[in-house]
This record gives C-alpha cells, structure tokens and sequence, in this order.
C-alpha cells in the first residue's frame, strides 16, 4: 500500500554511523526529532555511505547501524509515524549524488569548513568521498523533497550547499526540487568537549572530553567531575569568558529542560563544586532513562524496521529521480 503523507512538510535528517553518539550529537540535532514528528512528515536516515568517508572496520559498520537505529528509537522516534531508513538501502541517494557531482563545482566544495577540518594533516592521500560528501548528503535531502533539515551548527553549511544546488539546478534544468531550509538551535548547536572548550564534542574523538548515549554510568560521573572549568567560580553564561562553564550551563539546560537563566539563579552564591555535582546527576538521570529505553529494543526489531522503512522510502525517492533523470535527458 503507498505511504500516505501526513503532514504537508518534510523532514530529513541523518546521523553516520561512525560509532556511538555522544551527549553533543543528541543535544545539536536528535533531540528534536521526536517533537518533529507530530508536526512534519519526518524520514530519519542512517547515512552509512557517509561514515566510510573516512576508514571503518567493515565489521563495525553492521554494529554502529543497528545501535545507532535503536538510539534513534530510544530518544522518541517512532516508526508508526516516522520513516526510519538506511542510505545504503535506496540506490536512488548514490544515484542522484553522481548527478549532483556534476552541477556542484569545485569551488563549492572548496568553501567546506568541514572538509578544511577533517582533512588536515592528510595532505594528497583525502579520500575524493571526504570532499564530494556535502553533495551526497545534498542527495539525501533532495530526493524526499525535503523542506525543513534539523541540524547541529557544523552541519548548516551542507545544507546551504543543498540549497544551492537545488537551485542551480530547477534553473537550468527545470524546477523539480523543493529548497530545504535548516533548523538549528539557539543554543546547543555545538556542544564542546569537557577537556577542551574549543574543540566540537565528536564521535570519532570520544575520550575523557565525550560522553556518550551509552556510556558507563561511572565513567560519565568521572568525565563529568574532571570536566575543565574556566577561572573564577562564578556560575555564568559568558560564552567568550567563561566557555568552559557555558558548555556545562547548555548541557545541564538541555538534559534537564530547565532555562540557562534558571539555573544561573539557583547556583548564585555557590561554586564550581555545587554545579559540577549537580550536572553529574542530571547526566546521570538523563542517561539512565536513555539506556533504559534502548535496552528495551532488539537487533531484531531494528533490522525488521528499518526494511519497511525502506520501502517507504524507496517511493518518494524514485518519484524524484525518474523527473530528474528524464530532465537531464536519461532513461
Ligand atoms: N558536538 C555537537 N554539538 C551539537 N551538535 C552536534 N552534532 C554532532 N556533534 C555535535 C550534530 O549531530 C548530528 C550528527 O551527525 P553526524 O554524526 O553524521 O555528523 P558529525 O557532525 O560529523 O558528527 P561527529 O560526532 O563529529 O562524527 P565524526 O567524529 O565521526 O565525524 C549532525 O546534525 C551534527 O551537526
């Protein structure tokens, strides 16, 4: 049976599965999903071809996804009235990627903060995937005629790039694309690392400065008490002089759904010592209720998802792609 759309607009968004999720990942961008749901038509996507942008164990990929599917179960999303697919599944993504390749330019490319960042040190041996990921992930959002994109701050300029590509495309092409718009937070959009408050909280950096979804309940209490202050001992949002304590202010506000201002007023007249204690059981709280749910879903159960997912998904893609492809004169 086809699937009905719900609600007039869509949403996409995506997470590699490059290993587990952290606090930061959560805070930027999956913990809006669930809310997301009962206003858009919502299709949340494993974008597994993006995690071997940089080396994975093959064995790990199988792992990371089936985990990260059941993270996203776990934090709200619900498959009776979301899509839950993975990239890989829908050939459509690739397909539409390859196209894009050929209206993206280089100096599109070249602009990408993120590949500046993940590329250094690297030299001549970056992976051509690194650099062209923006229009795979350009692909993504395109495909299922996507209108709104929730994600962390690191991920707004791709979603520019999508926009443009869009548009550089309906003009010389004919009009086939929805323009995307992204939805990042105030504030959370990029949760830093407890070691080091100017360094982006990452996946693929997840020592003593990353929490993640599934860590040891000990090890998260430790992260938090040996999280790096900044000097004075004033409990204050001032993200230029106290970054390190306007870190710690955000993920306290986020995990507790309590305001930043709030918070400042309860800690006025104590220290670094009271909040760290008090941060250390709301990340405690909050992890505790997160791994409850996850435990509760099986490799099974996710795997049998993500297949009707797929079906779903497969619709709206090759809708798109046919009128692409006819556009750019393939059958
Ligand atoms: N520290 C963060 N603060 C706020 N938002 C964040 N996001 C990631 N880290 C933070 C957002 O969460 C989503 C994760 O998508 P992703 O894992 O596909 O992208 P990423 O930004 O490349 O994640 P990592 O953790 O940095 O992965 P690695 O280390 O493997 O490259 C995105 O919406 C992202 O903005």
């Amino acid at each position: 049976m086809p699937f009905q759309l719900k609600h007039e607009q869509i949403v996409f968004s995506g997470i590699k599965p490059s290993g587990r999720l952290n606090i930061g990942g959560y805070i930027g961008s999956l913990s809006q999903w669930a809310e997301m749901q009962e206003k858009y038509t919502c299709l949340f996507c494993v974008v597994d071809y993006h995690a071997i942008t940089v080396k994975q164990k093959p064995s790990d990929l199988e792992k990371w996804t089936l985990e990260l599917v059941k993270t996203y179960l776990a934090a709200g999303v619900n498959p009776k009235k979301s899509i839950l697919f993975r990239q890989s599944d829908l050939s459509a993504h690739t397909e539409l990627a390859w196209i894009l390749n050929c209206t993206a330019h280089m100096a599109d490319l070249k602009k990408m903060t993120q590949f500046k960042e993940k590329s250094l040190g690297q030299k001549e041996t970056v992976s051509v995937g690194l650099f062209t990921y923006p229009v795979l992930m350009a692909a993504d959002i395109l495909l299922h005629q996507t209108d709104i994109v929730p994600v962390g701050e690191d991920q707004k300029q791709h979603v520019e790039l999508a926009r443009d590509l869009a548009k550089r495309f309906n003009n010389e092409y004919g009009r086939v694309f929805e323009i995307p718009e992204s939805v990042v937070r105030k504030n959370g959009a990029r949760i830093m690392s407890l070691q080091d408050p100017f360094k982006k909280m990452s996946k693929s950096e997840n020592g003593a400065g990353c929490i993640d979804l599934l860590e040891d309940i000990e090890e998260a209490r430790k992260k938090i008490r040996r999280a790096v202050t900044d000097s004075g001992n004033q409990i204050k949002y001032d993200k230029k002089n106290k970054p390190a304590i306007s870190n710690l202010l955000t993920i306290y506000s986020h995990l507790s759904r309590r305001s930043i201002d709030e918070i400042e007023k309860e800690y006025e007249g104590k220290g670094y010592g009271d909040f760290k204690k008090d941060l250390e059981g709301v990340v405690v709280d909050f992890l505790s209720a997160f791994q409850k749910n996850y435990n509760k879903i099986s490799d099974q159960e996710a795997l049998k998802i993500l297949e009707a997912g797929r079906e779903r998904a497969e619709e709206m893609a090759q809708k798109t792609l046919v009128k692409v492809k006819k556009l750019i004169g393939i059958k």
